[in-house]
């Protein structure tokens, strides 16, 4: 009597210990089934929209028609001298030529950190 008991109560244990187990599994699974399945890339500073007016490759520096650069606290579009990063990208531009940039105040002097021909 006293063994039956026992095995029965083991018995409903391990049954208790199964079965909640498995429907936890079940309802984590659709849980995570309904999360979105993509997450919001860093948002990293958006490249503005420029126009190359005069190159000084001798000096490293570009002029600029450029949108609003709401980083460096320019909300309206204007025509400025720049430094550039990486003086090679003179060589990939020239005057009346669109471009996309970012730029950063670098110890002082707006620089061009970010370059691409505009498509
Ligand atoms: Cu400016």
């Amino acid at each position: 009597m006293k063994t039956t008991i026992t095995t029965i109560v083991a018995a409903i244990a391990t049954a208790a210990t199964i079965l909640p187990a498995s429907t936890m599994a079940a309802s984590d699974h659709a849980g995570h089934g309904a999360m979105p399945s993509h997450q919001a890339a860093p948002n990293a500073t958006k490249m503005v929209d420029g126009q190359v007016k005069k190159i000084d490759k001798a000096a490293g520096k570009v002029t600029l028609a450029h949108g609003p650069l709401v980083n460096l606290g320019m909300d309206m579009p204007m025509t400025m001298v720049f430094r550039v990063k990486d003086a090679t990208w003179l060589d990939q531009m020239k005057e009346g030529d669109k471009i996309r940039f970012t730029a950063e105040n670098v110890n002082g002097a707006i620089t061009v950190v970010q370059f691409e021909p505009a498509k």
